[in-house]
């Protein structure tokens, strides 16, 4: 099974972003749009993994509270073009915990640096700067552990289990 953690998007912020898909494309950008269903913001990528269940244990450890997150511009690495999000100190945090619970429970995933985005268009056909983003806002209220695996027609993302914030206002490890 290919597995990550990720943050799913309230329709809000997905309006927001097929707003933002839809002006690319209509400046004749063309490329691998992601589809509505599959908007998210990763927070860690595991991979190949055998499965979910000691996931889903070890992200039982990470507690946080719920928090807002914002969207803010677009960018690109390379011909990937994406959302970004407002700097979040509660987003860095919740994806160190992550991290941190899938490295103390030896599930291995990708270390490169934490880099939030939601991505919009894989090998983008022309430059999409300029384009502006609704500031579209939502609250976390979970986490979510993510299956992939590819289709006829693009990739499916199922959600296996979901972490809940802890709203009771105790104390976050
Ligand atoms: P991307 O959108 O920038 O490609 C499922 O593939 C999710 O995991 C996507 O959000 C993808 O990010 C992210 N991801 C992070 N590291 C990855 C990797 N090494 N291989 C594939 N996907 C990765």
């Amino acid at each position: 099974m290919r597995l990550f953690v990720a943050i799913l998007l309230s329709d809000e912020m997905k309006a927001a972003l097929i707003e933002a898909q839809n002006a690319m494309y209509d400046r004749g950008l063309r490329g691998n749009y992601s589809q509505e269903e599959n908007l998210h913001l990763t927070l860690a990528f595991i991979g190949d993994f055998p499965a979910a269940e000691p996931v889903l244990d070890a992200l039982e450890t990470v507690a946080f509270r719920p928090f807002s997150l914002s969207l803010e511009g677009i960018g690109h690495f390379g011909d990937l073009w994406w959302a970004g999000l407002r700097d979040s100190a509660a987003l860095n945090a919740v994806a160190r915990r992550v991290r941190r619970a899938l490295a103390e429970n030896d599930i291995p995933f990708d270390r490169k640096r934490f880099s939030p985005h939601i991505t919009l268009v894989r090998k983008a056909s022309r430059d999409a700067a300029g384009i502006g983003i609704a500031p579209a806002g939502m609250d976390v209220e979970a986490i979510s552990l993510m299956r992939s695996d590819r289709g006829k027609s693009g990739m499916i993302y199922t959600e296996l289990g979901r972490v809940e914030a802890d709203a009771s206002g105790k104390e976050p490890l």
